[in-house]
């Protein structure tokens, strides 16, 4: 059997915020940069941002920075990009997420945002490419994330921590979002386990139940941000109608290409959005 490195994360004893602090100082180390303001998680389709957001002091592979571990999915990056904003504040590009469904647990899932946080950033952007239900939203459309409907059956949150969720994807933030592109949607995200693609019977399921875009990240990143008091941003990228929405199978090439071709729409939006911030 294959062995994998040591992740200090695996070890219950060993408190996740302590992880995150040392990864942080890990990431001042190697960036020069004392204190991030703003962090932003690029999933499909967000790839090109950073370029957008400034001038790259910095780029550590995540697989040096405690806790992170090198990606497992095709087409995701896996590095931690330290960037300086023209207005001098300093933005921490995570393009590095592990997802639910490569099944290392919670914590693993959610320490770029803790990561974040201990880095000093107190606002949180998260993006992810999505399946959509509205059938108007073409593939690469960027919607806002109004609120997320979490049906994996797990939590960040450990022990008895009842964190409130009311206006986790910051009113505030959506605000400032729609007035750089006022053309921007809003729908709510539906975090399916994954990493199959949903049946059409669930599909229609979770439009009855009020979801508007389907995925496999966010909602348990956003819940960590939020007990980390971090200001929530959330955009999905529509690669693909929802299965069942469209009349053609869902291919995950396909998925990966459409992200592809909307990638420098999605990081000039993104650029303006940050600054606007
Ligand atoms: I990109 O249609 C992308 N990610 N669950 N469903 C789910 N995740 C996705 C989809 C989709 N498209």
């Amino acid at each position: 059997m294959a062995t994998t490195p040591e992740n200090p994360l695996d070890d219950p004893a060993v408190d996740p915020f302590e992880v995150a602090a040392r990864a942080a100082e890990q990431l001042v180390a190697a960036s020069g940069v004392a204190a991030h303001d703003v962090a932003l998680t690029l999933g499909s389709g967000g790839g090109r941002a950073a370029e957008s957001l400034g001038e790259t002091v910095a780029e550590v592979p995540a697989a040096e920075i405690a806790g992170f571990s090198a990606s497992g999915v095709a087409g995701h990056s896996g590095t931690l990009r330290s960037i300086r904003m023209p207005d001098g504040r300093h933005a921490l590009v995570i393009g590095a997420r592990t997802h639910f469904y490569e099944g290392h647990g919670v914590r693993r899932v959610v320490h770029s945002v803790r990561t974040a946080a201990a880095a000093g950033a107190r606002t949180m952007v998260l993006t992810n490419g999505a399946g959509g239900i509205k059938d108007h939203w073409t593939p690469g459309t960027p919607v806002l994330i109004s609120d997320h409907i979490n049906l994996t059956a797990a939590s960040p949150l450990e022990g008895a921590t009842f964190i409130d969720l009311t206006d986790l994807y910051s009113a505030r933030l959506r605000t400032i979002a729609t007035t750089v592109d006022p053309s921007l949607d809003e729908g709510v995200y539906v975090q399916f386990r994954g990493p199959h693609y949903e049946t059409p019977a669930e599909v229609q399921m979770a439009k009855a139940m009020g979801g508007h875009i389907v995925g496999m990240s966010t909602a348990l990143e956003a819940i960590a941000a939020r007990q980390a008091g971090l200001e929530v941003l959330g955009f999905s990228l529509i690669t693909n109608l929802a299965a069942g929405i469209s009349p053609t199978p869902l291919s995950h090439a396909e998925v990966l290409a459409a992200g592809k071709e909307a990638e420098a729409v999605l990081g000039a939006l993104l650029g303006r959005v940050v600054s606007a911030l």
